[in-house]
């Protein structure tokens, strides 16, 4: 990893920086404290520990992918049975979820209650019938993102390919036409502007896992670096 982003990560955990990658922030104090004194129905708290909330969900860059809604093209395969290929208006034909959520970047900023629609990753596994042994999940994104996700999280009803927030379509700078959605997981888990959901044996770590990042990065564990 870049000592330069090593550094933000430091700072952010820390608290002090508000002005991270290609942005700046509005940590709201208020929202922090509220979201700390809440306990979700599975018994962890709200808020994870070293996070501070944000109003509002913030573009974090990457390299864009293709926006036309037209080319759009999604991959279901690897150890699948049925593998097969959606464009976004069969996209649009599957079942549609929509949840709120919240989401944890590593940097050290939490988004709350930000409403996310489109198709579970559970329902997608299921067209594809997914081998027994298929153990993780690889998010394939435009330009070689990646990143890798243990199977049975990846298979949560959480878990989505996403193609609106708030209402509307997902922004492009948010990784629209649309992008991986995993809460429960650091949000650089959730690869924007996907091209794929390849279903593997073996674990392959994604784009930031083999930059240092930890290769699983649970919030509540604090798992940031590798
Ligand atoms: N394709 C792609 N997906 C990506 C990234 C990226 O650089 N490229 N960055 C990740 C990281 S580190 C974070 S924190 C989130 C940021 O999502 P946002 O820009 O919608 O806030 O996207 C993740 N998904
Ligand atoms: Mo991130």
């Amino acid at each position: 990893m870049d000592e330069q982003r090593r550094r933000l990560i430091r700072l952010a955990a820390g608290g002090t920086a508000l002005a991270v990658l290609g942005g700046y922030y509005v940590i709201s104090d208020d929202l922090t404290r509220v979201a700390q004194a809440q306990t979700r129905k599975d018994g962890r708290s709200r808020l994870p520990p070293g996070q501070r909330v944000l109003k509002a969900l913030k573009p974090m860059g990457g390299e864009p992918g293709d926006p036309s809604l037209e080319r759009f093209q999604l991959r279901v395969h690897g150890e699948v049975d049925a593998p097969f290929t959606l464009t976004f208006a069969d996209l649009l034909a599957m079942p549609q979820t929509e949840l709120a959520v919240d989401v944890h970047c590593v940097t050290g900023w939490s988004v709350m209650d930000a409403k996310a629609k489109g198709v579970r990753l559970m329902d997608l596994a299921e067209r594809a019938k997914v081998k027994p042994s298929a153990r993780h999940v690889v998010f394939e994104a435009a330009h070689g993102y990646t990143a890798n996700v243990p199977l049975r999280e990846a298979l949560s009803p959480k878990v989505m390919v996403m193609r609106e927030l708030n209402g509307a379509p997902l922004p492009r700078t948010h990784g629209g036409p649309a992008r991986a959605l995993v809460p429960d997981l650091y949000f650089w888990k959730s690869a924007k502007w996907l091209t794929g959901i390849k279903f593997v044996a073996r674990d392959e770590p994604g784009f930031w896992e083999t930059r240092g990042y930890h290769n699983h990065g649970d919030p509540w564990r604090e798992e940031r670096y590798g």
